[in-house]
């Protein structure tokens, strides 16, 4: 029997344009964890997870706990892990449009690169051991952002001249309707997406309604929208403006902030909800389903605890009569894999799952960037997650987060830089 034998955590920081959201901007860099596992038969699996130094730590003193282990026995792991750290509660995810709780993230670094362990020793895809692939290829919805000019990492907020295509595309500003639909047509050109989604909450709703107003004509109804304004949006708000939407929209992402005003809002406009933000846990089902809080629940196997925990979300949500799609973070190739064995195994994927993807430069995998195909990635056939560390690529990427200085994201801090004094506020219009 294999036994888990070392714990390798790698912090690294990867090139991100300065992005904006309802917190703030994105970094010039995004932080990211790797996290490779490793048997006494030497036997190697990985995972990827959002970066922070706080997690980092936590990870760190898990190992002692995982060491002889056997990396089959998820349900001992979770249960010493649950011992050792205890519960966490909901309001620990925070109000910021990411996810912040640490246990969640260790659960789901620890049982993806166990899978990918399982997966070597078996010989059989992840996606097989969450049940058996339903479907070849996973369909992803591109990922609009307003943005400042700029393309992150070295260059900040200047450009590199000799960029074309995408790449050039990707370091334009976007700050009003025009640029967005701009911005829309060079992603579906470059990656073939099929579904839109814009993300709100930077501007007041009069703009960014009619950016998904400019959406709709340009790119017509046999296009699917989303726009997911990071629960800023006063009730009223989101009723007036989600009135001018219906019809438009395949669905209203996060307009408001919690379960009972997700509620009020879903009652009154009758646009599917969907939400990342007020519905993240177990715990949060029992009140979600009284109050009917939302119609789709975005599973992000990183937060939901794991592959294994968003299909069992699934099935509750099956149960419920929910929709489930997916949210992402700015992330690279084995996060994206992890995501596409999961969507591979769902009983049904009726939405595009989201992803940063593109706005993504780096990568830490064999081979290079994932290739999106009509806007799906196919579901990966070797053993484990189908991916291999590129090592050089790790100690690169890790000399950066050396570098750049950044321990977490805080989106607010790197607005400041381009608006003294500016603050976030957890509903703003
Ligand atoms: O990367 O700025 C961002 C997003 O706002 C991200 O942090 C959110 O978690 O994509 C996310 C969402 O759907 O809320
Ligand atoms: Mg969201």
């Amino acid at each position: 029997m294999s036994k888990i034998e070392e714990i390798h955590i790698t912090p690294i920081a990867i090139i991100d344009p300065p992005l904006l959201n309802a917190a703030g901007l994105h970094a010039p860099y995004a932080l990211r964890t790797i996290v490779e596992i490793v048997t006494d038969d030497r036997i190697s699996g990985i995972s990827e997870i959002p970066g922070n130094s706080d997690i980092d730590a936590a990870l760190e003193e898990a190992r002692a706990l995982l060491i002889g282990r056997d990396p089959f026995n998820l349900n001992v792991i979770r249960q010493v892990l649950s011992k050792h750290f205890g519960t966490e509660s909901a309001a620990a995810r925070g109000d910021a449009p990411w996810d912040q709780r640490k246990l969640v993230h260790i659960f789901s670094s620890v049982e993806v690169a166990c899978l990918d362990i399982i997966g070597k020793i078996t010989g059989r895809p992840v996606v097989d051991l969450l049940g058996g692939k339903m479907r070849d290829r996973v369909p992803f919805s591109a990922y609009l952002f307003y943005k400042y000019e700029g393309a992150g990492g070295p260059l900040e907020f200047g450009t590199d001249p000799g960029a074309t295509g995408w790449a050039a595309a990707r370091q334009a500003a976007a700050l009003d309707p025009e640029s967005i639909v701009a911005q829309a047509e060079a992603m579906c050109k470059e990656f073939g997406f099929q579904s839109i989604k814009l993300k709100g909450g930077v501007f007041e709703p009069r703009v960014e309604v009619d950016s998904m107003l400019a959406l709709y004509k340009a790119f017509g109804p046999d296009v699917p929208l989303r726009v997911d304004p990071n629960a800023i949006w006063e009730v009223e708000t989101a009723i007036r403006y989600g009135r001018e939407l219906k019809g438009i929209l395949e669905y209203l992402e996060d307009p408001v902030r919690g379960q009972e005003n997700m509620a009020k809002v879903r009652r009154e406009l009758g646009i599917p909800l969907a939400t990342n933000m007020c519905t993240t846990s177990f715990g949060d089902i029992p009140r979600s389903i009284e109050l009917g809080s939302e119609d789709i629940i975005l599973s992000d196997h990183h937060f939901w605890g794991g592959l294994q925990a968003s299909m069992t979300l699934s099935g509750i949500c099956q149960t419920f009569g929910r929709g489930l799609s997916m949210h992402s973070n700015s992330h690279l190739g084995i996060s994206l894999a992890a995501m596409v064995h999961l969507g591979g195994a769902l009983p049904g994927v009726p939405y595009a799952l989201d992803t940063h993807y593109p706005w993504q430069s780096d990568e830490v995998i064999v081979g290079g960037r994932i290739q999106f195909e009509e806007g799906s990635v196919k579901v990966p056939t070797g053993p484990g997650l189908g991916v291999e560390l590129d090592r050089e690529a790790l100690k690169k990427l890790h000399q950066n987060y050396l570098d750049c200085g950044l321990k977490k994201r805080d989106d607010e801090i790197e607005m400041q830089k381009k608006v003294p004094g500016w603050k976030f506020k957890a509903v703003r219009w």
